[in-house]
């Protein structure tokens, strides 16, 4: 099954923001109800955006998140500092987002990650810097995909981020990401593959319509997680209409049941 992380508890967005600000728990509680409704797996949250902040206002959104949804968080920052105390927090088994191989951030997580029950998002990243090539992407998640499994992790709960970089950078950003995910889930198997989709899109025009198709073709190489916005109609209807065609759906039995209920119209 697709597992879909829900990216709209993050204080990049300006009205998260301004609700973390205020101490808003109505505007947060009804967002979270929406994306548990329209089919998330994971609430990703994320709380980096007010400098000096981040610890107090994770603290709180974890609380009022949790208080919304049944579902299990995915705790999202560069800190590991941050991410250890959010591990501490959380009720339900987490989605821990992020490791790197980058020194300062790899060893900080290796001794947090010990022994801990969770799944957690791999960045094909290092010191090295982003990746250059679809070659880069799959070494780097060879190599950290073999680190996790040194320390215990089980490849059901490691998600490969291959890095998703924008179109309007360098055109062969698309292909790169694609020809990664099929070699890292051919090569890898039993890993998971997830990533920001709307990173494909920065930079230009009717960005709905650039992470749409880029999410199914990402799903015919074998992509089986994102982070995405689900209440995006439009989104949704391609994604279900894609785990159909790509084999998922017994008997198309979810495709028919989104368009008796009106979730999927042509
Ligand atoms: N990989 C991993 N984690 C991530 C990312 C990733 N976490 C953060 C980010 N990238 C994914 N989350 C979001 C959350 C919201 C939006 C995009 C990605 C978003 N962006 C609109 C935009 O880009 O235009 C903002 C528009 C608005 O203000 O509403 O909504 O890559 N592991």
């Amino acid at each position: 099954m697709f597992t879909i992380i829900g990216e709209r508890i993050n204080t990049t967005l300006n009205q998260v923001k301004d609700a973390v600000e205020k101490r808003d728990a109505d505007y947060i509680t009804n967002d979270v109800k929406k994306q548990t409704q329209h089919g998330a797996t994971y609430i990703d949250v994320n709380a980096g955006a007010r400098i000096g902040h981040e610890e107090e206002d994770i603290k709180w959104l974890l609380e009022v998140v949790q208080k919304a949804t049944d579902l299990p968080l995915c705790i999202d920052s560069p800190d590991p500092a941050i991410l250890e105390m959010a591990y501490d927090l959380v009720e339900k088994t987490p989605m821990v987002n992020s490791i790197s191989l980058e020194k300062d951030r790899f060893d900080p997580m290796v001794s947090f990650l010990k022994g801990k029950e969770c799944r957690i998002i791999a960045l094909c990243m290092d010191d090295s810097g982003m990746p250059k090539s679809a070659e880069d992407v799959i070494s780097r998640a060879k190599a950290i995909v073999k680190e996790l499994e040194n320390i215990g992790m089980k490849r059901n709960d490691i998600f490969v981020d291959p890095l998703i970089q924008p179109l309007s950078v360098d055109g062969n950003n698309g292909p790169i990401a694609m020809e990664a995910v099929k070699t890292i889930m051919q090569d890898l198997e039993g890993v998971h593959t997830t990533g920001g989709l709307s990173n494909i899109s920065y930079g230009l025009p009717q960005r709905k319509i650039i992470n749409r198709i880029f999410l199914v073709m990402m799903m015919a190489n074998g992509f089986d997680s994102a982070i995405m916005d689900p209440l995006d109609k439009d989104i949704m209807a391609a994604l279900k209409t894609g785990e159909m065609i790509a084999g998922h759906d017994n008997f198309c039995m979810n495709f028919i049941k989104s368009v008796r209920s009106g979730e999927i119209k042509a």
